[in-house]
């Protein structure tokens, strides 16, 4: 079910040359774009209008109109099962713990006396966050979208998730439910790129935002591709990927169990266990096959997800290479499930977030950790992290200098002015000393 890539005997190739060996899915963000354009450009140009029509192509339901009344939301949170209700207040109390303490401080340098910069932070003013709907209706991303922006102190936040026929055309309401318990009302009933689209242009019903963020499928995902630069994103979201590092201490039940955990998300998505031991990969194997059959979404994503050309075992002579792999990879998640797993987590370069131990599945990040499960994909932890309160703040430099602090370092900016040959910038030092700037 699972394939096997054997990195034992001779050393491991370097930088990208190793990547190239690891598996990961095809996610052509590029050619979604190309149908992605011109439905974006018609809720440019006809707004409420287009979204109806869309809701009703992609979605199936006729609407009266996007927004989702208040009333809605509050009786979706009167429906909510109670267990469900408590479950995702204790996310939500863990996840503010967690991203309260992410919130920046303003902090002054004195560069020298009379000279000062300043850097302020600011939160982006009005944010609209996306929640899938159809297979994936996650009220958990809702949590991880809307508290870290909160903590953040973004003042307008908006939400966006597809209309569902089942619901009369409203959102799923567990989104709703959630919604309601983080206390955000301005919800809107569009789904994937239309979603986006409403958000970066702004319609008659919805003001535009600033930035869009949350998880979704490649329409999305093509959708924030071409508002970039427009608006502010965070990350383009492919499919799920776990990555486990373990060594023969690593009991299999939980390996496999973790694996299908994230297989469960989608048919593209990844699941690679990174292993020194045969007997552990051997058991996985063996342990994969009852748990597979008894999981829920076999057929449809869990099976796919593990036989795709994304799911491997890996082996690896040794741990340190086992530690390149994983490196190299840049998994969304990564689990380390080896003797001394804690020092080896320390030495991760490249992880959306790094799980330590037996008891740090990755299931407890997606719901309960505090963490946030909003994690780069597709190898983009080498570069990018996860969401969180720095996401929605925007570093601003106050720059503070008096006339003394200035004629210190004024040659050393006409110097510098006239080796790039831009000599009117140093003419705008020279303008403030007559003209006349000592030492050049
Ligand atoms: N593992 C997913 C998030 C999620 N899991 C939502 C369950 N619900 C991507 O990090
Ligand atoms: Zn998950």
């Amino acid at each position: 079910m699972i394939s096997r890539i054997d990195l034992r005997g001779d050393a491991l190739p370097e930088g990208a040359a190793l990547r190239d060996l690891l598996p990961r899915a095809d996610f052509d963000v590029e050619a979604a774009l190309e149908k992605v354009r011109p439905i974006c450009e018609d809720i440019h140009h006809r707004g409420t209008t287009a979204l109806i029509e869309y809701a009703e192509k992609f979605d199936g339901v006729r609407l009266d109109r996007i927004r989702v009344p208040a009333r809605a939301l509050a009786d979706a949170l009167d429906g909510l099962d109670p267990a469900v209700r408590a479950a995702l207040e204790e996310s939500i109390r863990r996840a503010r713990l967690v991203h309260r303490a992410q919130r920046r401080t303003e902090h002054t340098t004195q560069v020298v006396p009379g000279g000062t910069v300043t850097e302020k932070w600011v939160p982006v003013e009005r944010v609209g966050l996306y929640a899938p709907g159809g297979r994936s209706v996650y009220p958990s991303s809702v949590i991880m979208n809307a508290v870290p922006a909160q903590e953040a102190g973004v003042e307008s936040i908006a939400l966006a998730s597809p209309a569902q026929a089942e619901s009369g055309g409203l959102p799923h309401p567990t989104i709703l439910a959630a919604c309601a318990l983080l206390g955000i009302d301005e919800v809107y009933a569009a789904g994937g790129a239309t979603a986006v689209a409403m958000f970066a242009y702004g319609t008659e019903e919805c003001p535009p935002a600033n930035m869009v963020t949350g998880p979704g499928n490649i329409w999305v995902a093509a959708a924030k591709r071409y508002f970039t630069g427009r608006i502010g994103i965070d990350t383009e979201a492919g499919p799920t990927e776990i990555a486990i590092l373990a060594d023969d201490t690593a009991d299999p039940v939980h390996v496999a169990a973790d694996l299908i955990s994230q297989a469960e998300h989608d048919p593209l998505a990844a699941a690679v266990l990174v292993t020194d031991s045969t007997e552990l990969a051997a058991a996985v194997e063996k342990e994969l096959q009852p748990q597979v059959a008894a999981t829920r979404h076999i057929e449809d994503r869990v099976v796919p997800a593990l036989s795709g050309r994304q799911s491997a075992i890996v082996l690896v002579d040794s741990l340190e290479d086992g530690l390149r792999v994983v490196d190299a990879y840049g998994a969304e998640h990564l689990e380390i499930q080896t003797a001394d797993a804690a020092a080896l987590a320390a030495r991760v370069r490249n992880a959306g977030a790094i799980f330590v131990g037996p008891y740090a599945p990755v299931s407890l990040g997606d719901y309960c950790a505090g963490s946030n499960h909003v994690l780069p994909t597709g190898g983009c932890a080498c570069h990018s992290s996860g969401l969180s309160v720095q996401s929605f703040l925007r570093g601003i430099h106050i720059v503070d200098y008096d006339r003394d602090a200035l004629a210190e370092v004024a040659h050393h900016v006409v110097t510098l002015a006239e080796a790039e040959d831009l000599p009117a910038h140093g003419a705008a030092l020279k303008a403030r000393f007559g003209w006349q700037v000592p030492g050049t």
